[in-house]
C-alpha cells in the first residue's frame, strides 16, 4: 500500500490562494464535446457551477467569478486559457480554433496579479494538459496541444527552475482527462496510461476500468475534489485517508469538461 503525505498542494511551490472561473453561458450546448453524454442543461450547469465555486469558497480560496463571455460557448473552461505558476501567468493558444478569444480575454484579468507570456502560433496548448506537480510540469502532447506549444511553455517555465516532460495524452481530451496528482508523488491515473515511461518515477493509483472518468481530480491544498458517480474510486481514495469534496458535474462532463478545467488557480 502506498503510504500519502496528505496535506500536499498539486503545486509544492506554494499553498493556493485564489481562483479565477467564468460562469457558462447560455448557449454552452453549442460547445465542442467528443462524448455522447447527451444535451446539457443550462439551469443545472448553472447550479453545478455555483456549487463548485462555494466548494472552491469554502477551501479559502477567494474566488473571482467572470461574466459568461459572449460567442463563446466553452468559456467556462477557464483553466485551458492559462498556466499559473507563482512567478507568471502563461496565456495559451487554445487548440481548438473556436476557443482562441478566450485566451485573449483572460490575459487583461491574469495581468492584474502576474507578468504574462503568450505561447502563440504554431504552437498550441490547452491548459487542461499541464499538470503540475511540485516542480516538474507534465505536458500532455493532446489533439489541443502540439510539440511547439509544449515546447514554448516548457521554455519559460524553465527559466523559473521548473522541470518539465511531455507526455502522450492516449485517450481522452486532454492530459488531466486521465491524470490527476492527488499527493506529494502521487498519480490517480486511468490503467491505460499507468504504464507511460515519462510517469514512471510516480506512485500510480490505478482507477477501476468501469470508471475512467474518475481519474481527473482536483487537488486543493488539503483537500481533493472528486466527481460523483464513481463510488469505486471513493472507496479507493477513502482508503488511503484523503480529505474528500464529491461536486456533481454531470452537465460539465457531456462537454468533456472535468473539475480542473473550471478554474485558474494560484
Ligand atoms: C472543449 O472541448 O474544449 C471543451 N468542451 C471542454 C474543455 C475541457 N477542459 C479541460 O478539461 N481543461
Amino acid at each position: 500500500m502506498i503510504e500519502l503525505r496528505p496535506g500536499i498542494t498539486e503545486d509544492r511551490t506554494a499553498m493556493l490562494t485564489r481562483a479565477i472561473t467564468r460562469e457558462p453561458n447560455e448557449n454552452l450546448a453549442e460547445g465542442l464535446t467528443t462524448l455522447q453524454l447527451g444535451t446539457p442543461s443550462f439551469e443545472l450547469a448553472k447550479r453545478q457551477h455555483k456549487q463548485y465555486v462555494r466548494a472552491l469558497e469554502s477551501l479559502d480560496l477567494i474566488v473571482t467569478v467572470l461574466d459568461p463571455l459572449p460567442g463563446y460557448p466553452d468559456a467556462h473552461f477557464v483553466e485551458d486559457t492559462a498556466v499559473i505558476t507563482p512567478e507568471i501567468a502563461v496565456i495559451t493558444n487554445p487548440g481548438a480554433a473556436s476557443r482562441r478569444g478566450e485566451a485573449d480575454a483572460i490575459e487583461p484579468v491574469l495581468a492584474k496579479d502576474r507578468e504574462t507570456v503568450r505561447v502563440s502560433a504554431p504552437g498550441t496548448l490547452d491548459g487542461g494538459d499541464v499538470l503540475m506537480t511540485g516542480r516538474h510540469f507534465l505536458i500532455g502532447l493532446s489533439q489541443r496541444t502540439n510539440k511547439e506549444g509544449a515546447f514554448q511553455l516548457g521554455r519559460t517555465l524553465e527559466q523559473y527552475g521548473y522541470t518539465w516532460a511531455p507526455v502522450p495524452v492516449l485517450e481522452g481530451l486532454h492530459l488531466k482527462s486521465n491524470v490527476s496528482c492527488i499527493a506529494e508523488n502521487t498519480l490517480l491515473v486511468d490503467g491505460k496510461v499507468a504504464g507511460l515511461h515519462e510517469l514512471r518515477q510516480y506512485d500510480k493509483i490505478i482507477v477501476d476500468e468501469r470508471e475512467k472518468s474518475a481519474a481527473s481530480t482536483l487537488l486543493i491544498n488539503e483537500w481533493l475534489m472528486i466527481p460523483s458517480g464513481f463510488p469505486r474510486t471513493r472507496r479507493k481514495l477513502d482508503a488511503l485517508g484523503l480529505n474528500i469534496i464529491e461536486l456533481d458535474i454531470s452537465e460539465m462532463r457531456k462537454m468533456d469538461g472535468g473539475l480542473t478545467c473550471m478554474s485558474l488557480r494560484f
